[in-house]
């Protein structure tokens, strides 16, 4: 029916998609001087009409300064300052909320170093056709990781793995962070409710769209770890990330096995659309 690779994982029923609108791709940064030129004009050659937003936590390398120069040359480029260090999750939620203002039909999330291949957000695109959510995968048939250490694949299949069967949602890779979202979709996930802490923030969002019975599809992709600058990932931020996803899952059971306990707060629609999910 649609021309788009990748597994379908959650089908709301049979629907049909309006047309996309204009995408805008996020990117989050916090000190990437040496790539913010580099992705801004990747993008930029990749997907011509999409507009970028970068979202910057006054970097003190000056990341911000470079985004203002890149964004006075070129109409499709903005530029969001953001106070201080607050997460890649907070930063996301206000690029959304800007997104969503400024009338945006598709928002993109991707990273500022080079792991999400500006190259591939075509495929991502068109499998948003064709859906309300598309993930980018690393664990779907045909996706994978360039340059990490086995100890480092291990760790995010597993974190992978331990979130969808605890959280019961249907999706190989839960804490990946390259996506498209139709407006839609962003809309009715109840950002307000959001977890915005580490990686929590992307497998909340996912689950969320499972649950609300929106139709999320993954896409291989080829994820490549990043040449310049350094990872803000910390060892805090995976343990934080499995303790919220085991709370999460435990009140999940808690509420099916006492059915008329009220579920937990943000969790209102837990179970509900889930019979719909169609898990393949
Ligand atoms: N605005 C903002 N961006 C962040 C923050 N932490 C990380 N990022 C950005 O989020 C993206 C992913 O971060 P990275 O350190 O590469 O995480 P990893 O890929 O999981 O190792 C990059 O574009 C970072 O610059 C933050 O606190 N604020
Ligand atoms: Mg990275």
């Amino acid at each position: 029916m649609h021309e788009h690779k990748g597994d379908s994982v959650s089908d709301g029923g049979q629907r049909t998609y309006g047309p996309l609108g204009t995408a805008l791709v996020i990117i989050p940064t916090y000190n990437e001087a040496e790539n913010i030129g580099l992705i801004v004009g990747r993008v930029r050659a990749a997907v011509p009409e999409a507009h970028i937003l970068v979202a910057d936590d006054n970097s003190p390398d000056g990341t911000g300064k470079l985004a203002d120069e890149l964004a006075a040359g070129d109409d499709h480029v903005h530029v969001l300052h953001r106070k201080g260090k607050e997460g890649l999750g907070a930063a996301y939620l206000a690029g959304f909320v800007w997104a969503l203002d400024a009338g945006y039909g598709v928002i993109v999330e991707m990273d500022a170093d080079g792991s999400h291949q500006p190259e591939e957000l075509p495929r991502l695109l068109t499998a948003l056709s064709g859906a309300d959510l598309v993930l980018g995968s690393r664990w779907v048939p045909g996706g994978r990781v360039v340059n990490w250490p086995k100890s480092r694949e291990i760790l995010s299949r597993g974190g992978s793995t331990y979130s969808r069967l605890m959280l019961d949602v249907p999706i190989r890779d839960v804490t990946g962070g390259y996506r498209a979202f139709r407006r839609e979709t962003l809309e009715g996930l109840g950002l307000d409710e959001v977890a915005s802490a580490g990686y929590c923030f992307q497998v909340d969002l996912a689950r969320r769209a499972v649950q609300k019975g929106f139709r999320v599809v993954e896409v291989p992709i080829t994820f490549v770890e990043r040449e310049f600058g350094d990872s803000k990932m910390s060892k805090d931020i995976v343990v934080e990330a499995l303790w919220r996803v085991t709370q999460w899952g435990l009140k999940a059971q808690a509420a099916k096995l006492l059915p008329g306990k009220a579920a937990p707060a943000g969790d209102k629609d837990a179970g509900g659309a889930d019979k719909d999910a169609g898990r393949s």
